[in-house]
């Protein structure tokens, strides 16, 4: 059951790849929710048409990883067909993650994307409580506070005015903060019950989007046809695709893709840490390349990202000096009661 290793620049490349997509991800969404003349895209077809596509791309994955066409019909015969119960665990992720996709959506139309992303970010110390409530993993307080400063650290980096002349009138913003607390639940929770999964057994990481993509196939076209499903009739599944939704949906696969494999060479507490370091990085990449302007916001952030990642890094030193020192006083007052 032990992770495939792997070169840390991999990792890296894979980190970087998920950052910069999910930054042009939400950018992108918020545009198309909010810049159409009034043919407005149904948005739970975008998150449908989204989970065929990661299907496709993960069996073309898988194909590689088989090196054989008969390999590829036999491996997805065994864990797809004649495997109800592992499709059935991987539709818990799967109905969660249609949640929470489509409350992205919500909240994008409602908020802007800034604030969204500032938001967001509560999404990190959510997960730190899932991996300890749901994976037994144990955190030192230090690296609990390393946690929460690294969660105050990336909403200051991502910190932007709002310029109040753009905001379109009919946005609720309540409606959008639900979205995001919905969702910020729901990423934390599924995030962790998919690592669970996957590192508890060798099967291949895209066997097992695989089964999940399938179940949230069936999920989110349940969604289409609960919210939509009147004008979908009417009007037809791709009315108001332009080329900047096709864009979008094309990020939220790979991205999800991405996701996927960051989540199995790291963990979901890494996936924020170093979202964030690269969110960084890429800022001040900018600041050489294209002379890009740093404001004082940015560079607090920056410091505060940096000093976590420094922190969460630091062995268990202190803890486990204190376990140990606990363990000794158990020990001695268990021999007095003798
Ligand atoms: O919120 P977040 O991720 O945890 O959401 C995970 C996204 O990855 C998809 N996924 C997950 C596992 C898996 N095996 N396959 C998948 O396709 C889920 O369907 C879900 O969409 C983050 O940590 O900030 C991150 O944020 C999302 C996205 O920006 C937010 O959810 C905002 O809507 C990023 N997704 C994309 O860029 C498409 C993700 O890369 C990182």
């Amino acid at each position: 059951m032990g992770v495939e290793k792997v070169s840390v620049a991999f990792k890296l490349y894979c980190l970087t790849v998920m950052t910069v997509v999910a930054a042009a991800y939400t950018v992108a969404m918020r545009y198309t929710r909010t810049a159409s003349s009034g043919d407005l895209y149904f948005s739970t077809t975008a998150v449908c048409i989204t989970e065929v596509f990661k299907l496709l791309l993960s069996t073309g994955m898988l194909a590689k990883e088989s090196g054989s066409l008969t390999k590829l019909v036999s491996t997805i015969k065994e864990h797809v067909f004649c495997n109800p119960r592992e499709l059935l665990k991987l539709s818990v992720p799967s109905i969660v993650y249609a949640i929470q996709n489509n409350m992205a959506f919500l909240a994008l139309s409602n908020l802007d994307a800034a604030i969204y992303q500032v938001t967001y970010q509560l999404k990190i110390p959510c997960t730190a409580l899932c991996m300890v409530l749901m994976l037994r993993r144990t955190l030192s307080r230090l690296q609990w506070f390393a946690i929460a400063m690294l969660c105050g650290g990336v909403m200051l980096v991502q910190w932007k005015p709002i310029d109040a002349t753009k905001v379109p009138v009919e946005q609720n913003p309540f409606v959008g903060f639900m979205a995001i607390a919905i969702a910020v639940l729901c990423s934390g929770f599924a995030g962790v019950y998919f690592e669970k999964v996957l590192k508890s057994s060798d099967t291949s990481l895209w066997v097992r989007n695989i089964q999940m993509y399938i179940s949230g196939i069936v999920i989110t076209m349940l969604a289409v046809l609960l919210n939509d499903g009147q004008k979908v009739v009417e009007k037809g599944f791709f009315f108001g695709y332009t080329p900047y939704v096709c864009f979008v949906v094309f990020l939220a696969s790979v991205g999800g893709l991405y996701t996927s494999v960051v989540v199995k060479y790291t963990d979901n507490i890494m996936k924020g840490f170093s979202a964030a370091a690269a969110i960084v990085l890429s800022t001040v990449a900018s600041v050489v390349l294209f002379g890009l302007h740093i404001t004082t916001t940015f560079a607090s952030g920056a410091i505060l990202v940096c000093v976590s990642i420094y922190l969460y890094g630091l062995p268990k030193q202190d803890t486990s000096k204190l376990s140990v020192k606990d363990s000794e006083q158990e020990a001695k007052q268990k021999l007095i009661s003798v």
